[in-house]
């Protein structure tokens, strides 16, 4: 045994051992075993060979002899090189046995990483293919022994020339000196991050382990066929479960030389193929196929994709178009796997990357300090376990890094968990790029690089592609101007570096950003990268100001009647009345990408990390000086915690940068536009309805009632009853449940926001008219506000009362609120939760509450309220405080994720806008969400209102449904649709 090597310890290898993961057999006495159960049934099909069970163990007995008879036997290493074929299974096989342990490498690989294997693992022997896709690999391993003393024999598949040949390798089975089962069986190559590749040493005892338990998962049984589409040299193929799983169960394996839809589709009709596996890249090429293929393809049960993210779109898109299931596998040479399971809901299985198969894979999900994040937050996972490594092949000084002190093997993958367990994938730490599923460490280009003359420094960063997943571009800063792409892949194939390790696009920079400590920043990189949206010369506004005489809110309901555009959203803050007129760019951003239009071009990329996602696409956009309006809808929320959700298509966030902008205050408006006509147009409409007449609304119009009383009374407090029993069962502390009443004929919604506004205080309003979608409404708070210098301010505003009629019963009921024990300590739960998430985000001794306890009147109630505030720590930008912040904890409840989890499992259908907030933000990091409760929504036709009451244990189903009656009443109270004839005037409502 090789003693640099870091095993599990002792005490923790017995656990293992009673538990029966590691059963004492060797990889060869396991091959024995089938093949005494299964010894006539077929194990192997490859071209146009076929081998049973019994076969297959004759002919990697006899291939077992020749090699030890060649001095090939127990502690040795031996490179495999070949492709998809029987001498690949039988070569992997008799080495097992003889206890030499493979070194697995792909086809793809050539003379640097090769040789760079060579000496970490010194090869007594090498075993290559004549010739494959057109390269040479005799002539390579010929290279490769030149430079490595160790590599005393080369076997060659086909024509051997002056070399040992594969074919001759056949002797009577002798007697063999038994491997430890707990010794290492084979070496994998890891994906790695280092400009020096690592080996990653699997026991037979572990890798047996991995093959059996992930062949259960996937159903396998004595009567699968397993096709091996991918490069059998990759743990996926060969034993998660692939090849060595199929064994275990007894079935068929299928080889294909290449996973291309015209070899694998009629190999999977002939052998009636029921499993296989590939990478995220294939899958949308084997369906694109499926247009115009009709091989039949009925066996097909279960297709496995892992290697790099699946999409949810393209996940959807499998079983309708190829018949079978799709199991998403997330997995790593060093161990971990993890599945869907077949029978889990489309929400795991579109949406997750699985859980980990085995009860003992110990996994942490830690922040930056190595600290647990929260439930449902993302980190890096950690991971150690019966078939997880300890340690890679001879790399002691790496493996200090790679591992924690306590044994957890650093897997550099940033992932969530959900509230099923299963995890998800959300991006990546370790500095590498996972084009197609190879995964190439940033730092072996970036070494070879600056071996160029023309180039000093180089970085390698990943970009998103739609077909590859992630494509390599090459940052590099030099001397020459003129250096291309064609020059580096030139440079990079005469240093024999494979093509799928060559960067996909070459960008020529004079500078870096720089991280703190002095890094390239690679993130900030890419951000700068993404754009090929970039216009030569960004747009600016053009701005003109104006005195204006009418009241801004009157001038402002005149505007939004004007049609000036089909997309319009109006922000009421502090006086200010800002209008966001046309659609110059729009950033959609659902469950699984943010997309982002501008003009004709279109970007769009998974979404990884939500604040970073956004601040990146936003700042991509060609346009200076912008106001994004926009809304964000309550689901988003399910996502900040980490809930599942099938609804992947529903945006969550839309904002829109506007073609045109009016700001009004008292007496003064600021016009904005992309050119000067558009500036004096906007003037000459201003200028037209600018006017201190009192009539604000042309039309005729009446008020219209909805039936607030009764729809949907009854499940309401039925939904009350069950929350409540959930709330007195301790599940959590409090939760708003709301419903939806219809409102029955066609409102007007800038009359009704006109009359809304006249008659409430809110903190903020808003109207939104977009196609298909409008909303208005009074908030009563905002949601978040940072400032452009990076403030971040919440009011939480919990604890509230009537107005009264007179101003002494105002300071009665005033007095009231502040000394209602209940109000206040629930008020106080509120402040609490406020400053922990401010912590999330901010500088800690910034973080500081102002107002506390302070009365805010609005419309007919007051409601305790108080602020809290914080300085947004280096490196978070706005919306990571609105993803901390996000929703409000008064229209949500506590803790927050027990009760968004409550809503959803409650509430009939998806809230919506409902609860969540309309939002501007400017490019200057100034972000302001207000709350969306009192309001009336439309959308496809249908025109609705929504309310809801806190509920707490105490809470009756029928005091709860009168407190919506009573919101609902309020919103109703100013709803105005156009009428023939009729007397009543919003501006009767309009009290002050
Ligand atoms: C598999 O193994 P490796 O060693 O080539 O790569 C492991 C890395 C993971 O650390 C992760 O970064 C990425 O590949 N990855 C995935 C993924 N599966 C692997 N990222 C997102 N979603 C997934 N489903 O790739 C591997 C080994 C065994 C089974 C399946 C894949």
């Amino acid at each position: 045994m090789d003693h640099t090597l870091a095993f599990w310890p002792p005490a923790v290898a017995q656990t293992y051992r009673d538990k029966g993961y590691w059963e004492p057999l060797t990889l060869g006495e396991q091959l024995r075993r089938w093949a005494e159960t299964h010894g006539s049934r077929t194990a192997l099909v490859a071209g146009d060979q076929r081998l049973s069970y019994a076969e297959l163990d004759a002919r990697v007995d006899r291939l077992a002899a020749a090699l030890h008879g060649r001095g090939i036997g127990l502690g040795d290493r031996v490179l495999v090189q070949l492709p998809n074929d029987l001498p690949l299974v039988l070569t992997t096989l008799a080495l097992c046995r003889l206890g030499a342990a493979p070194i697995m490498v792909m086809t793809a690989l050539r003379e640097r990483e090769l040789a760079a294997l060579g000496a970490l693992a010194e090869p007594v022997a090498c075993v290559v293919q004549d010739r494959f896709l057109g390269f040479d690999h005799r002539a390579l391993a010929e290279r490769i022994q030149a430079g490595l003393p160790s590599l005393r024999e080369i076997v060659v598949v086909g024509e051997a020339g002056p070399h040992t040949a594969f074919a001759a390798l056949d002797a009577e089975p002798v007697a063999l000196p038994r491997p430890d089962p707990e010794s290492i069986a084979l070496l994998l190559l890891s994906g790695g991050t280092t400009d020096v590749p690592k080996l990653i040493p699997r026991t037979h005892v572990d890798y047996a382990y991995n093959a059996r338990r992930a062949a259960e998962i996937s159903g396998l049984d004595a009567d699968s066929v397993y096709l091996a589409a991918l490069p059998v040299a990759h743990n996926f193929p060969l034993a998660s479960p692939g090849i060595l799983g199929t064994f275990f169960a007894g079935g068929q394996v299928v080889l294909a030389r290449t996973p291309g839809f015209d070899e694998t589709f009629p190999l999977i009709a002939a052998e009636r193929v029921t499993h296989t596996a590939l990478v995220p890249a294939l899958v949308p090429l084997w369906l694109q196929a499926r247009e115009w293929d009709d091989t039949d393809l009925s066996s097909l049960q279960v297709l496995q994709v892992g290697g790099a993210r699946l999409d949810a779109e393209t996940a959807a898109r499998i079983r309708p178009e190829l018949g079978c299931a799709v199991q998403q596998v997330f997995g790593m040479a060093e161990g971990l796997l993890c599945f869907t399971h077949l029978d889990d809901p489309d929400s795991v299985v579109l949406h997750t990357q699985g859980r980990p198969m085995c009860a003992d894979d110990d996994v942490r999900i830690v922040d930056a300090n190595g600290h647990d994040v929260a439930p449902g937050e993302a980190g890096e996972l950690l991971v150690r376990g019966p078939y997880t490594i300890r340690g890679y092949y001879r790399a002691e000084t790496y493996n200090r890094t790679a591992f924690t002190s306590d044994g957890y093997y650093r897997s550099g993958d940033k992932v969530r968990r959900t509230a099923e367990g299963a995890l998800v994938v959300e991006g990546r730490i370790k500095d590498q790029i996972n084009r197609a599923g190879e995964k190439i460490a940033a730092a072996e280009i970036e070494t070879l690089l600056v071996e160029h003359p023309a180039i000093r420094e180089a970085a390698l960063v990943a970009l998103p592609d739609t077909r590859l997943g992630e494509s390599a571009c090459a940052c590099v800063l030099g001397d020459d101007p003129a250096l291309d792409l064609a020059e580096i892949h030139r440079f990079l194939a005469a240093r024999e570096m494979p093509r799928h390790k060559w960067p996909d696009r070459l960008e020529l920079v004079d500078g870096w950003p720089l991280t703190a400590i002095g890094k390239i920043d690679k993130q900030a990189l890419r951000a700068r990268l993404q754009p090929p949206l970039t216009r030569p010369t960004p747009r600016d506004y053009i701005e003109h100001r104006l005195r204006i005489i009418a009241d801004p809110l009157q001038l402002a309901t005149r505007l939004a009647q004007a049609g000036l555009d089909d997309t319009l959203t109006l922000y009421e803050r502090d006086g200010e009345w800002s209008l966001g007129i046309g659609v110059a760019a729009r950033l959609d951003l659902n469950l699984e990408r943010v997309r982002i239009r501008y003009g004709e071009q279109e970007q769009s990329w998974a979404l990884e990390d939500f604040p970073s996602a956004v601040d990146n696409a936003l700042a991509a956009l060609p346009i200076n000086n912008w106001r994004a309006y926009g809304m964000a809808r309550f689901e988003l929320a399910r996502r900040f915690h980490g809930l599942p959700d099938a609804d992947t298509r529903t945006e969550l966030l839309q904002l829109v940068v506007p073609e045109r902008e009016i700001r009004l205050r008292q007496g003064e408006a600021l016009l904005r536009g992309f050119s000067q006509q558009a500036v004096d147009h906007l003037a000459e409409t201003l200028g037209r309805l600018d006017s201190n007449h009192p009539e604000t609304i042309e039309l005729p119009l009446r008020a219209v009632q909805a039936p607030v009383a009764h729809e949907n009374s009854e499940e309401y407090q039925r939904m009350v009853a069950a929350a409540v029993a959930e709330i007195q069962a301790g599940q959590y502390q409090k939760v708003i449940l709301s419903r939806r009443v219809a409102i029955p004929e066609r409102i007007d919604p800038v009359t009704s926001y006109f009359a809304g506004r006249c008659n409430n205080t809110p903190a903020r309003s808003f109207l939104v008219l977009w196609p298909g979608f409008s909303a208005a409404g009074f908030s009563p708070e905002t949601v978040l506000e940072v400032s452009a210098e990076g403030w971040v301010s919440t009011q939480p505003l919990a604890g509230t009362r009537a107005l009264g009629e007179t101003p002494e019963e105002e300071s009665a009921l005033r007095a009231e609120l502040l000394t209602d024990l209940k109000e206040v300590a629930e008020h106080a739960i509120s402040v609490k939760l406020s400053f922990e998430e401010l912590e999330a985000v901010c500088d800690r001794p910034s973080i500081q509450v102002s107002e506390l306890m302070s009365i805010a009147r609005r419309g007919s109630v007051q409601h305790l309220g108080s602020r809290a505030g914080g300085q947004l720590a280096p490196g978070a930008n706005p919306w990571h405080a609105f993803q901390s912040l996000f929703p409000a904890v008064t229209a949500s409840g506590i803790p927050k994720r027990e009760s968004i989890d409550a809503i959803g499992r409650h509430e009939r259908q998806p809230r919506g806008l409902y609860s969540g907030s309309v939002l501007t933000v400017d490019s200057d990091g100034t972000l302001d969400a207000a709350l969306v409760l009192r309001a009336f929504y439309e959308q496809d036709g249908k025109q609705w209102l929504q309310a809801g009451a806190g509920l707490i244990a105490l809470s009756t189903p029928q005091r709860e449904l009168q407190e919506t009656r009573e919101k609902l009443a309020g919103v109703c109270a100013n709803l105005f649709a156009p009428a023939v004839a009729a007397n009543d005037h919003p501006e009767e409502a309009c009290a002050s």
